[in-house]
């Protein structure tokens, strides 16, 4: 017989999590199998990190994501959402509560199991946050040396086809099967092309490439408005440094001095390779890595100019 009590898998120790309203222990915050989140993807999310400032944790643009979480549950029609202040309240709480320093913060609001049937009206809504250590996305050798990707066979959904700037649960299987069909030939992560063969995202990340020196920023087609995206922009500018928006082709990619992806899981992440093609010189770039460490000293609370993109847990 199934164990009633769901096991956490090793290794993701997320500790006190926020449900509904109560910080409760990781074994007792569960759902009922019958949850229409879990039967059809009636979910939304986001994806935050905290950082270890050197004089405790601060979470990196709570206000955007806490807006987006919303933004999200709008689009998928969600009734009876808390409000931003509560979203960044629980957020705080719970990173305070587990007395994290740097962690991933994952928010997210479902509907519940009163009734099933395609059509969520009636159930209720939940909220929960989630917050455990998560290191490097796509790991440390692929930020050492730059990622290896590949153009999955999977293309981003047309925006007649999903809601593709809602954050929605649903709209992930389309990632996890690009992510795994990525991983399963041997690369670090896939690249998405939309439904007409332009560029448009990674399985969770927005692209970047370098050209002679100006950075290019993949315009936003199907592809999420991403927080990060926003911040390497703004940072970039700030630093004096010429940004496009840019559509692109792969062919477009191959050819670029530097690609890189970014999110706020996978930070600012180099591509030495992509569908066996050598980027560049092959290695992480110099003008990425340059934005790396630029957005790594913003985050981690180095840089004075963007202090009121961090929220501070005293
Ligand atoms: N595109 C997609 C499809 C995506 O999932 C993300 C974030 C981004 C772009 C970048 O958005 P932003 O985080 O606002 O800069 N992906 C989240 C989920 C990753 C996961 O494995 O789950 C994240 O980075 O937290």
């Amino acid at each position: 017989m199934a164990d009633p009590t769901p096991t956490p898998a090793p290794g993701l120790d997320a500790g006190l999590i926020w449900m509904d309203g109560e910080l409760v222990p990781q074994e007792r915050a569960t759902v009922s199998v019958l949850s229409h989140a879990l039967h059809y993807g009636t979910s939304v999310f986001e994806g935050i990190r905290a950082y270890d400032t050197g004089s405790g944790a601060a979470v990196f643009r709570l206000q955007e994501h806490a807006e987006r979480l919303l933004a999200s549950a709008r689009i998928m029609g969600m009734p009876n959402l808390p409000s931003v202040e509560t979203i960044r309240e629980a957020v705080v709480a719970t990173v305070r509560a587990n007395e994290r320093t740097a962690c991933y913060v994952r928010p997210l609001l479902w509907h519940g199991p009163e009734s099933l049937g395609i059509n969520p009206r009636g159930t209720s809504v939940h909220f929960m946050v989630a917050t455990w250590p998560w290191g490097t996305y796509l790991g440390d050798d692929a930020i050492r040396e730059g990622a290896k990707v590949m153009t999955s066979s999977w293309r981003r959904s047309p925006p007649d086809v999903l809601a593709t700037k809602a954050k929605a649960g649903g709209n992930y299987v389309n990632s996890v099967l690009a992510n795994m069909e990525a991983r399963d030939h041997g690369y670090d992560e896939a690249i998405l092309l939309d439904h007409a063969g332009f560029v448009a995202e990674g399985s969770g990340e927005n692209l970047f490439f370098v050209h002679d020196g100006v950075v290019h920023a993949i315009r936003h087609s199907v592809n999420l408005r991403g927080i990060t995206r926003d911040s390497v922009i703004r940072i970039a500018e700030a630093d004096g440094r010429e940004v496009r928006e840019a559509m692109a082709t792969r062919d477009e990619l191959y050819g670029a001095h530097e690609v890189f992806m970014v999110g706020s899981a996978a930070e600012v992440a180099p591509i030495a390779e992509i569908d066996r093609r050598t980027i560049g010189a092959g290695v992480a770039g110099p003008v990425t890595l340059d934005l790396r460490r630029a957005y790594l000293d913003v985050v981690e609370g180095r840089d004075a100019r963007f202090e009121s993109w961090l929220t501070r847990i005293d």
